[in-house]
């Protein structure tokens, strides 16, 4: 079998990737360099085996076009597994299993796993290569579509391992569960069916076990597994954060900037606020990341955060150049496109992508579409994965292995009512207080669920390592241990999703976000002042500028009102979403509902 290990000295790596070859059995194992040349060969062999197109050099130059299949289109939630050694220790909100069980269960499957494919050895690194807030993982795995992304998704290659050199890295491990026998003809995608799918963590251990799926954050193992699972674990151990947050800079027309990191849940715009071009004279916006933090306290006691990734993977359906025109400009080269439309000139198209569909499209489930007919032709998860050195928002500073320094942090969800436009946090812990209690309202019509706001602490929900109650503690822990408490990021929640009671939306939202970022700049910049109301502090009226905007004075009225009554009803929901975490609750979390109580009183 060829092994070629000469890219490393690492005994512990060589012997864990000879280790792993044993159990999967590989045809041969392949060490990962990063190399354009590589990357090249591999679409190439993509593209001759009929996983891959490859699309209009001119159109969408050194850019590729891959159906998923339809059992493997997303993250699959119920399938993922936090393995600590007690269930407690995972949470309530985690699937929990027993790592030996697990571990068990999993070797069995992954016996002779990779028979007929290629064992890839992919060195990456989550942050900037060297940078003290990075860290380092080797994946392993049979996907070359997986090696492709993360190229685009991580820094990645022989450079890592000079880095590494005899260092400890995050051991991970992924198949798309599809052995082939000899002579047999692999699927376009091949993965194993859903109820095989297995995304383990092993957060005491660091490792990372994943099987059957080769989609989005299942199989690029960098992103929501090491980013945020074990990240957030590691964070909790030594004092830092890892969060589910996009980071942006943003100047004033003074040419002062500062940045801002902002946690919503799923389908609240995060890409497009990271990418958002202000509208109001003089600002600009430009992005550090849209998915992910790492932050830390610098020599100066300022919180520092770095994006981790080096690429976005980005939801394609409803960009376009009216939505989000540096997305749109993010993905016009050296771009893997999944499960979008395929159109008859080599090019691609989704829903709001902004003109028609062209007759013969290809969709993503490899139906042809013509005028009229009901096929859905991008999967509503379909997703670009796009080099953030291609965005033409990109912050200067976003490789800054120091970091940038976190002035303002944002929570927020879609609240159609009950919680304003914009309000501040009195400190630190009414502030975690309010990222604890982050959660977005779900029609009963659309989901099939019960109606209400479907809570997601965080945004974490998903992407928490251990207990969210703990999680919340070791965020008021963050607080307290600050070097310098007047440094500590502003802590802000804003909603972009209020409507009036005959449904209408208050608030434009997309480029008109600005407006409420520059409150939050001025706020930072000791300049605009905060009202106290018994839920934190909001804006004056007339420091949100509304100028050319429908939105009248009473609108604006109404996107500022603290209306006591539902803010009531709004502590009745609080309570039974905290009822989850019983009495591993953090007491100042308790002391923060009791206060709001009162002052409501
Ligand atoms: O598939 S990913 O986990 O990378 C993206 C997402 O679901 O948020
Ligand atoms: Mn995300």
């Amino acid at each position: 079998m060829a092994n070629d290990q000469s890219m490393t000295k690492n005994q512990k790596l060589i012997d864990w990737v000879n280790e792993w070859a044993k159990i999967c059995q590989p045809d041969s194992v392949y060490w990962v360099d990063g190399s354009e040349a590589e990357d090249k060969k591999l679409f190439d062999q993509m593209v001759a085996s009929g996983m891959a197109v490859k699309l209009d050099e001119k159109k969408r130059p050194n850019s590729y076009y891959f159906q998923s299949d339809p059992s493997d289109v997303a993250r699959v939630e119920d399938r993922t597994y936090i393995c600590t050694p007690k269930k407690e220790d995972a949470g309530p909100t985690n699937n929990w299993a027993d790592p030996a069980e697990m571990k068990t269960l999993m070797l069995g499957k992954y016996k002779g796993c990779m028979k007929g494919r290629t064992m890839y050895v992919i060195p990456y690194s989550m942050g900037p290569l060297g940078s003290t807030i990075a860290h380092i993982g080797i994946e392993l795995t049979d996907s070359p579509y997986v090696v492709v992304n993360m190229r685009t998704m991580t820094r990645m290659g022989k450079a890592v391992l000079d880095v590494l050199g005899n260092g400890e890295f995050v051991p991970c491990v992924h198949t798309v569960g599809a052995p082939l026998a000899p002579g047999q003809k692999d699927k376009a995608w091949p993965c194993a069916p859903i109820e095989e799918k297995y995304i383990t963590h092993f957060p005491v251990t660091k490792e990372i076990w994943s099987y059957g799926s080769g989609y989005g954050g299942n199989a690029l193992l960098g992103k929501k597994c090491f980013a945020l699972r074990i990240a957030s674990y590691m964070a909790k151990q030594d004092g830092w954060l890892a969060e589910h947050m996009l980071i942006l800079g943003l100047t004033n027309p003074e040419g002062k900037t500062k940045y801002i990191a902002a946690a919503f849940p799923s389908a609240c715009g995060k890409t497009n606020l990271a990418m958002l071009i202000p509208t109001i004279p003089g600002w600009t916006v430009k992005c550090v990341g849209d998915d992910i933090a790492w932050m830390k306290y610098g020599k100066d006691g300022q919180l520092y955060a770095i994006n981790p990734e080096a690429g976005f993977f980005g939801v394609a359906p409803f960009t376009s150049m009216e939505t989000n025109p540096n997305a749109m400009l993010s993905c016009k080269s050296d771009t893997i496109y999944t499960n979008v439309g395929l159109t008859p000139d080599k090019d691609i198209w989704w829903d709001g992508i902004g003109v028609d569909c062209p007759e013969g499209t290809i969709t993503w489930k490899g139906e042809k579409y013509t005028k009229g007919s009901d096929v859905q032709v991008a999967h509503p998860n379909a997703r670009f994965t796009a080099r953030a050195n291609n965005c033409p928002a990109i912050d200067p500073a976003w490789e800054d292995p120091a970091g940038v320094p976190i002035s303002a942090i944002l929570f927020g969800g879609r609240r159609p009512s009950t919680v304003p436009l914009v309000y501040e946090a009195r400190d630190w812990n009414h502030g975690t207080f309010m990222g604890s209690v982050v959660g977005s309202e779900v029609t009963a019509a659309a989901i099939g669920l019960k109606a209400g706001v479907r809570r997601d602490p965080f945004a974490m929900l998903p992407f928490c390592g251990y207990n969210m109650a703990d999680y919340f503690g070791h965020w008021i822990k963050v607080g307290a241990a600050a070097p310098d408490k007047n440094k500590l990021p502003k802590i802000f929640n804003v909603n972009w999703f209020r409507k009036d009671n005959t449904g209408r939306w208050l608030w434009p939202g997309f480029g008109e976000n600005s407006r409420v970022l520059a409150w939050v700049f001025d706020r930072c910049d000791g300049k605009a002042k905060g009202i106290e109301t018994p839920i934190g502090l909001i804006p004056e009226a007339k420091d949100i500028n509304v100028q050319g905007l429908k939105v009248t004075a009473e609108d604006l009225k109404e996107l500022l009102n603290v209306d006591k009554n539902l803010w009531k009803d709004e502590v009745v929901l609080i309570k039974e979403h905290y009822a989850r975490f019983g009495d591993r609750l953090p007491k100042e979390l308790a002391a923060e509902l009791e206060k709001l109580e009162k002052n409501l009183a």
